[in-house]
């Protein structure tokens, strides 16, 4: 069948749209219509051609909800008709890190998947006859995608797509971060480097669970306003206090350090000062932003020795299949706020202006509706 996407041609040029060939789900495969999209940081981060994994021509786009339309042969877990979350953290139950219940990054179909093809090594996209690869795959600036029954989330049929693609990547992303990567605790301080996406919904669920002081970092001040609606209690601009003062201020304003930081931006230099600014001890840094390949974090080992704690969050340490619904229904129960953060909705055809209003920082997420 024949279904409209908007396809990455080469890296750094805007998508195209275009009506591409996508062939119907094989074994223990799923097509979905996708009913919304939103666009993420990591969606800019492979198209600037920096992604060691990103390979072109590709359908983009991991932030996604729709309803299955078909299953191939042997599919049991959804059904036609289900409403559905795309997961590019899928969620087996049979491999060694999913049975170890000691982290979320299943690794059933991970290798296939940087590959830009289904688990069977080939793609279902093609246009004119030529291969067009998937992406983490989810690939959903395509309105039909095809995913492995494992890289779907079941979800209730109340909710919104236009809202519940967010929790495809960025909220869950960033609560599940604090929830179950940090587990931080009621009366901690927490410090959020970059208030975009993900880190506005770190803030949300730092305030979820009853931090205390929860300090954003930002360059850009128009950020503010959202981030102390959804929890932030106190700002730093490094471009105020001076970029190399970042990590005194944030002792000063915690006593002593940050019981936890996230870094949501993606850079080594505030990667490193997320590390620093955490409180000698016991402070706990976690990287969620995604850095250049070739790119590495620097810090003098005498920061780890007087125990702070490096960490790395991939999907907010959460398993997709059993924690995605929950997200999803704390949202429908009014636990957790979603819809002042998507502050621009649009058609696929202007999905390039979703990444220019990104760039510019004028965005915090916007969302695709098909
Ligand atoms: P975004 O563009 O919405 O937000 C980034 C924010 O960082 C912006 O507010 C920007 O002003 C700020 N910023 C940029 N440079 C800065 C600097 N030097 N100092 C202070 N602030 C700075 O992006 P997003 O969608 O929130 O994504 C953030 C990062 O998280 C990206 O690297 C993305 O790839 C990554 N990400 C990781 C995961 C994961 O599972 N680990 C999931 C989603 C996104
Ligand atoms: N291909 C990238 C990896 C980027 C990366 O770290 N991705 C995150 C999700 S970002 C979502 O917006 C992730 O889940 N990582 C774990 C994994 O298995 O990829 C690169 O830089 O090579
Ligand atoms: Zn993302």
């Amino acid at each position: 069948m024949k279904t409209r996407a908007a396809v990455a041609w080469a890296a750094n040029k805007p998508l195209t749209i275009e009506t591409i060939e996508i062939g119907g789900p094989k074994a223990g495969e799923v097509l979905v219509e996708n009913m919304a999209t939103g666009i993420c940081h990591t969606d800019a981060y492979t198209l600037s051609g920096l992604d060691s994994e990103g390979k072109f021509p590709a359908v983009l786009g991991h932030e996604g909800a729709g309803i299955v339309r078909e299953v191939g042969a042997g599919v049991t877990g959804v059904k036609v008709g289900d409403h559905v979350i795309p997961l590019y953290t899928p969620e087996c139950r049979q491999c060694k890190s999913c049975l170890s219940q000691r982290t979320n990054l299943c690794t059933a179909i991970r290798s296939t998947q940087g590959q830009g093809v289904m688990p069977d090594g080939t793609s279902r996209f093609s246009c004119d006859g030529g291969e067009i690869f998937h992406y983490m795959g989810c690939s959903t600036f395509s309105n039909f995608t095809v995913l492995p029954e494992i890289a779907l989330a079941k979800v209730r049929e109340d909710a919104p797509f236009d809202k519940i693609c967010y929790i495809g990547c960025g909220v869950t992303t960033g609560i599940g971060a604090v929830v179950y990567t940090g587990k931080v605790w009621p009366g901690a301080n927490v410090v959020v480097f970059g208030l975009g996406g993900i880190g506005l919904n770190v803030i949300q669920g730092a305030r979820m669970v009853g931090a205390d002081k929860i300090i954003g970092v930002d360059l850009n001040p128009a950020k503010v306003e959202m981030a102390k609606r959804f929890g932030m209690t106190h700002f730093v601009n490094p471009d105020e206090v001076g970029r190399d003062k970042v990590v005194q201020a944030i002792v000063d304003l915690t006593g002593g350090g940050a019981d936890f930081s996230f870094e949501c931006i993606g850079n080594v230099h505030t990667m490193r000062q997320a590390l620093e600014c955490c409180h000698r001890g016991w402070g706990e840094s976690i990287i969620i932003g995604v850095a250049p390949s070739g790119t590495e974090v620097a810090t003098r080992p005498f920061q780890l020795v007087t125990g702070r704690v490096w960490k790395g969050s991939a999907f907010g340490g959460a398993r997709g299949r059993t924690d995605v619904p929950k997200i999803v229904d704390w949202y429908m129960d009014g636990k957790i706020s979603i819809d002042p953060l998507i502050t621009h909705t649009m058609p696929l055809e202007k999905i390039n202006d979703a990444f220019d209003l990104m760039h510019e920082g004028k965005s915090i997420r916007s969302v695709v509706t098909f």
